[in-house]
């Protein structure tokens, strides 16, 4: 049969099966993007974006493409929010989180983990090679060093020395879009329609030590789900955790909401619900089954890549509330 009427009838019974049943109109149904569609949070998604794209470019997969993309952000030691350069707890340990998740809902994930440049890729080991979904702690450094991953030691003296001014008051508080990159999340999908998405972060700056926020949550900081779509989130993890929010926003893309409009009804649940969230950033981003995508956030200010057919790009989400300082 022809590539033209494989895709007719598709269409066809698409089309059918969404005007019997509502939430057929899911995207499993949909037909992939014409060309890979990549999404990425704050402004240093751009590059993760351009090596994710170039992955996917040399042969790589999807789920190659995204893990290699967020790889980038963890290896740039002067970034404060992801990798071993991020601000560290208040006891002075920086402790990373990360996950991944594929087309076909697989996923591995690691928290409280120190000393490892990439954790992203011990999250994709532990999904690949064991029967686990998440490692904490010194059982995750444990099995890391057991499976081949480098330790890496390294103390950063302005990282030190900021944690020390800080640790004159211990005053803690979040700050919103703290220099323009946080937590990053990927999320993409290439021109056969397989999705997959990644989450790393090195949490909120001078946390309580093991304290874990949402991006190493599958369901919370990231959820793919190959028959309807991908979502991640940044910002103050306690928020997201407790809506569940990456899996609302796919759920409701499920339900034949679109994707902006199901990051903003996550994000109005967030603020609905969750008392003074006064100076609390979160952020959503969304790619559909189909390559369309969608961003939303608490406040102004959160960025996010995108790269596709067109090129790429950054763009700033929709948001509710204004931040001023
Ligand atoms: C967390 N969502 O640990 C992450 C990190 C972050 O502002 O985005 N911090 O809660």
């Amino acid at each position: 049969m022809s590539l033209d009427r494989r895709r007719f009838l598709r269409l066809s019974s698409t089309s059918a099966l969404a005007t019997a049943v509502p939430w057929a109109r899911a995207a499993h149904l949909m037909l992939p993007p014409a060309s890979p569609v990549v999404l990425s949070t704050w402004d240093h998604g751009m590059n993760a974006n351009h090596k994710a794209w170039q992955v996917l470019g040399s042969g790589g997969s999807v789920l190659d493409a995204v893990v290699e993309g967020v790889a980038v952000v963890e290896n740039d030691l002067g970034n404060r929010s992801v990798g071993q350069g991020g601000r560290p707890d208040r006891d002075g340990h920086v402790t990373l989180d990360a996950c991944v998740q594929d087309h076909d809902g697989r996923a591995g994930s690691v928290a409280f983990v120190e000393h490892f440049p990439n954790p992203v890729r011990i999250a994709r080991a532990v999904m690949e090679r064991t029967p686990h979904v998440m490692l904490v702690g010194e059982g995750a450094e444990r099995w890391a060093r057991e499976n081949g991953f480098a330790e890496r030691r390294i103390t950063l003296p302005g990282v030190q020395a900021d944690w020390k001014e800080w640790a004159v008051k211990s005053d803690y508080k979040p700050v919103v879009n703290i220099e323009n990159h946080d937590t990053i999340g990927q999320l993409a999908i290439d021109a056969q329609g397989r999705l997959a998405g990644s989450c790393t972060t090195s949490g909120l700056a001078y946390k309580v030590h093991g304290r874990v926020g949402d991006s190493p949550i599958i369901g919370a900081g990231l959820f793919v789900d190959g028959e309807v779509g991908a979502a991640c989130a940044t910002g103050t993890g306690e928020l997201v955790i407790r809506i569940a929010g990456s899996h609302t926003v796919v759920e409701l893309m499920r339900q034949g909401v679109d994707p902006t409009e199901a990051c903003r009804q996550a994000v109005d649940r967030i603020v609905r619900r969750s008392g003074n969230i006064d100076g609390h950033q979160v952020g959503f981003l969304a790619l559909r089954g189909d390559g369309a995508i969608g961003a939303y956030s608490i406040y102004n200010g959160f960025t996010y890549a995108v790269s596709d057919a067109a090129g790429h790009r950054l763009l700033e989400s929709g948001h509710m509330r204004e931040w001023k300082p």
